[in-house]
């Protein structure tokens, strides 16, 4: 009811003007007046029901409850708009400023906001009571701090088998590095190296895929392999087999028991084998079929290999064919949470599930980020920290290329400055109005503001990185069906 709420007169208490203050009052006061609001409230509504029992005549007390009431109206009804803030609702939140001091939402009303939108495991209980017990400034740290812990997860990745099985050109691939480029594996040489060889991934020097030596060899004996490799070192393994798994690998799996770790079985080079089986008429989903069975079968032979044992055919030339995605389900089966962003993060899109499992990633970031960003006085931290979260989208989706390589139709072209334009539009959302409202609603509404853009964002930018895998495909389909010179 505009009205009542232009007769009500609240006395600004000059809250604002303490010029002097540092930011942390300011923030811990942001943060403290969730709390008071407990007693305040308990206060008026004993207010109302003495009122209501005594039926008392017109007074201060009246009054005061009146515009609790209206109060309680306004809070009840920007709630329900918090969703979509438009102009019309910046009149009631500027009104709802007007009474600030009255009170606010109360705390655990804004936990059970911000819960019910996250889907609960995003934002811990724990971030909610730390920002009780320490503030709204540690809470933010802490979150940021956990939001760039991927960076710092260690993850490495054994790969092993016999010579000329394609371990070398898997490295490669999944580091999406040419065999000619500076730092790639050595393909082809026939030649397997004596000593462990690490192979940064390039845009993260924390995933390590690792050349193991060949054992069972004169040179490199199993005894020799065990001293020159610490098995624990890794987190998990792919042991490189064509066409079946050999004594060797039988021995290496029976270590890895022993020493309690995780392995798979690679079969690398199905695109030849496809060719060959397609020429003798075989679909492809038979040809899967008759390349696997050889391996099931000498696996049950094998007596240290107990129960399924995971096996993947896979192209080094091509991830978009054969088991490639169920590869990285099994990473991400295996490995913790943490090294499992930081390997997503880096691996080329190759497959629309691959797109999903990384849009999944980053979905989850979003309520936390929402949250810490709402929190936060510091509007040019949040502009890095925006920034940032948006340079990780075109990153992670491989839009980060240059324009030419990219099909006509994106929603959001890379360009030098197509993040400062996004940034752009985030600042004309209602959230400059809304620093200035109520603090626990503000934080509220900002904090739905920000979900909305970000979770908007990446939707288009998942949108595109398809519509790019899209036209990578058709484009390679058209040079294979081109006539070779
Ligand atoms: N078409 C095709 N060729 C592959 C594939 N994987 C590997 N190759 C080729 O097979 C040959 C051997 O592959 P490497 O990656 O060098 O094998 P490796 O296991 O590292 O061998 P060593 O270094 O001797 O232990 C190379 O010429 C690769 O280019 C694949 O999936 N498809
Ligand atoms: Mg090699």
């Amino acid at each position: 009811d505009d009205q009542s709420i232009h007769e009500i007169d609240v006395k600004d208490t000059g809250e604002n003007s303490c010029g002097d203050r540092s930011d942390d009052e300011d923030q811990n006061d942001k943060w403290n007046f969730y709390d008071q609001h407990e007693s305040t409230r308990a206060q008026s509504t004993q207010k109302v029901n003495t009122r209501e029992s005594c039926c008392s005549d017109s007074s201060e007390d009246d009054e005061q409850n009146d515009k609790w009431i209206v109060y309680e109206h306004i809070v009840a009804t920007s709630v329900s708009i918090g969703e979509q803030v438009n102009e019309s609702d910046e009149v009631i939140l500027n009104e709802t400023h007007s009474i600030k001091k009255e009170s606010s939402l109360d705390t655990e009303t804004f936990e059970d906001e911000i819960l019910r939108d996250v889907g609960l495991d995003n934002i811990k209980k724990e971030v909610l009571q730390m920002l009780k017990t320490d503030g709204p400034r540690n809470t933010i740290h802490y979150m940021n701090d956990n939001a760039s812990m991927w960076k710092h997860a260690t993850v490495k990745i054994a790969v092993a088998g016999k010579s000329s099985v394609g371990k070398s050109a898997f490295i490669n691939a999944i580091r999406n590095v040419k065999s000619t480029d500076d730092g790639s594996a050595e393909e082809g040489l026939g030649d397997t190296t004596l000593v462990v060889q690490e192979y940064k991934h390039p845009k993260n020097k924390e995933i390590i895929y690792c050349d193991l030596p060949g054992y069972g060899t004169v040179i490199m004996t199993r005894e020799t392999f065990l001293e020159k490799v610490n098995l624990l070192e890794y987190d998990l393994f792919f042991i490189f087999i064509d066409p079946v798994p050999t004594e060797d690998d039988q021995w290496l799996i029976e270590q890895l028991r022993k020493a309690d770790k995780e392995f798979c079985f690679v079969k690398a080079k199905l695109d030849q084998d496809m060719k060959n089986l397609k020429r003798m008429g075989m679909t492809a989903e038979n040809a899967l079929a008759k390349i696997k069975k050889p391996i099931v079968d000498a696996t049950k032979t094998m007596p240290t290999i107990h129960g399924d044992v995971n096996i993947f055919l896979i192209s080094n030339t091509n991830f978009s064919i054969g088991e490639m995605v169920k590869l990285v389900s099994f990473i991400k089966a295996k490995v913790p949470k943490l090294k499992f962003e930081a390997i997503a993060f880096c691996l080329s899109s190759f497959a629309k599930e691959v797109i999903e499992m990384k849009y999944e990633t980053l979905q989850k970031r979003i309520s936390p980020l929402a949250l810490s960003l709402s929190l936060s006085d510091d509007s040019m931290l949040n502009v890095v920290r925006a920034e940032n979260e948006l340079g990780l989208y075109y990153d992670v989706f491989g839009l980060d290329i240059a324009l030419n390589q990219q099909p006509p139709n994106l929603r959001h072209p890379f360009s030098p400055d197509c993040i400062g334009t996004l940034l752009n539009s985030l600042c004309d959302e209602p959230l400059g109005v809304l620093t200035k409202m109520v603090p626990i609603y503000s934080t509220v509404v900002a904090y739905r503001s920000f979900k909305k853009f970000f979770k908007q964002l990446l939707d288009e930018l998942k949108d595109d990185c398809l519509t790019v895998h899209k036209y990578a495909i058709s484009k390679r389909q058209k040079e294979l069906s081109l006539p070779k010179c």
